[in-house]
């Protein structure tokens, strides 16, 4: 594959900072390099950093001095021209040095342009490539370190030997056909079906990784709710460790919504603290309740507050009965305001009023703390596998995990009409259906490695 733009674009934040990376990749990369740094025999030794200064258009005067890398290809991340340009990180010279690289030919690159050309080139496999973006979005430990594993080729490895396995099979069917004038024995038939189960076994074990790592990356979604004044922001705030929302005596401070990210166990979640729950003719807080409420739909799991110290109990019911259907954990919030016994008594009035379906509840106090350890471990508990391990290669990705899924199927079913004596030409449709879903999540092309493959056990001059 060959392109023939040279691409260009800002490799770290634009803002100020130490250095400011701007990189650049095609054919045209060296000579743009030339006329920036003032110099037609600009010609640096690849993988060295090099000095240099960075001149303006007409070359009247030194913009910058730059650390200047060049990777010839095919030997950098494309496998094209690529040449690194560390600047000092000033946005306005960035802007310049940018501007330059434009007007002397460049292309600003389309997102993801760079490791687009690197799968092209072949220097990396769709998964890896797919990796590279899970590192920079990572919002845990964990994450990054998931994303690093699949971006030394881990997946690639671990589908290999399931493809292998598969296009055995699928050649002894093919062959089957063109050769066998009698129907396959009885035995071999048995060993392909063992085989494909096999298979089968290796997707689904492959497949199961994916509540966990789908969790390990994309986190979950906890909104808090409850009436006003129940305590929601100083719970948001205490499980944050910081003053983020605005607390007050006052009912209806909160109007907008709040938003969030903390970490526990190594799993990320979004926190949303929102307006209390109620009637009101305020513009503004209308808006706010009916946010909450969507918010609290769209949750993947909701933290219903309520007051200890505060009797009148209706309201608390009205809202914890329109999350009974929700996956949730009712806050009993203020504890540190009220004796023990006081406490259990609200409880029972609380539970005794509701259906069983209500009946996980943390008592908390968002002044003084307690509780909150155990109220973290109750949000992330329903998610989390007791078995939670994070030491293993995770399917993390839907578009992966889709794939998996859809080629594990296709096996099953086909592993189904072997069984029932129906002809190979049948079998092999969802068998060769497999082999693309798995070859689709690592991005290469099956079809001419399969024909090879079946083409080598063929007689010479067939
Ligand atoms: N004693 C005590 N007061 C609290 C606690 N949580 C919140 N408050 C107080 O309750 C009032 C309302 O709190 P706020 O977080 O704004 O409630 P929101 O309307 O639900 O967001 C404020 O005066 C807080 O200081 C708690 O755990 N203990
Ligand atoms: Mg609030």
């Amino acid at each position: 594959m060959y392109f023939v733009e040279t691409i260009v674009a800002l490799a770290t934040p634009l803002g100020r900072s130490g250095i400011g990376v701007i990189r650049l990749s095609g054919d045209d990369a060296l000579g743009i390099v030339r006329r920036i740094v003032n110099d037609a025999e600009f010609a640096p030794e690849p993988r060295n950093a090099v000095l240099h200064q960075l001149y303006n258009t007409d070359a009247s005067e030194v913009i910058d001095q730059a650390l200047i890398t060049y990777f010839r290809a095919p030997h950098s991340f494309t496998g094209e021209d690529v040449i690194e340009i560390s600047c000092h990180g000033s946005p306005v010279l960035l802007r310049l040095v940018l501007d330059e690289c434009l007007s002397l030919g460049a292309r600003v690159a389309e997102p993801g342009e760079f490791s687009l050309r690197a799968l092209a080139h072949g220097r990396m496999d769709l998964t890896e490539a797919e990796a590279i973006r899970d590192l920079i979005d990572a919002q845990t430990i964990a994450a990054a370190r998931q994303a690093v594993r699949q971006m030394s080729g881990e997946f690639s490895h671990q589908l290999q030997p399931m493809k292998d396995e598969l296009l055995d099979v699928i050649v002894v069917l093919e062959s089957a056909l063109e050769f066998v004038e009698d129907d396959l024995p009885e035995l071999q038939m048995e060993n392909l079906g063992s085989k494909l189960r096999s298979v089968v076994d290796a997707i689904a074990a492959m497949t199961a990784t994916y509540k966990v790592g789908h969790l390990v990356r994309e986190g979950i979604r906890v909104a808090i709710v409850g009436r006003p004044n129940v305590g929601k922001s100083s719970l948001f705030n205490a499980l944050l460790g910081d003053e983020r929302a605005i607390v007050t005596e006052i009912p209806g401070t909160t109007r907008d919504e709040i938003r969030e990210r903390f970490v526990v166990d190594n799993i990320p979640v979004s926190l949303v603290d929102t307006a209390g729950l109620r009637e009101t003719s305020d513009t503004v807080e209308k808006i706010g309740v009916e946010r909450a409420r969507r918010t609290m739909i769209d949750a993947d799991i909701v933290m219903a507050v309520v007051d200890v110290t505060d009797d009148d109990i209706d309201d608390d019911l009205e809202i914890l009965k329109s999350i009974e259907a929700m996956r949730h954990v009712v806050v009993l919030n203020k504890i540190d305001k009220s004796a023990d016994e006081s406490v259990d008594a609200f409880l029972i009035r609380l539970l005794d009023n509701l259906s069983s379906n209500v009946r996980q509840h943390v008592k908390i106090s968002a002044k003084s703390g307690a509780g909150l350890e155990v109220l973290k471990s109750a949000l992330i508990e329903p998610f989390s596998p007791a078995d939670l391990n994070l030491d293993g290669f995770l399917v993390a990705d839907a578009r992966h995990h889709d794939l998996l899924r859809r080629a594990h199927d296709e096996i099953v079913n086909s592993v189904e009409l072997l069984r029932s004596g129906t002809s190979e030409e049948i079998v092999l449709v969802g068998l060769h259906n497999a082999l693309r879903f798995l070859g689709e999540i690592t991005g290469e092309i099956t079809t001419e490695d399969m024909l090879t493959r079946i083409f080598s056990t063929f007689c010479i001059g067939k």
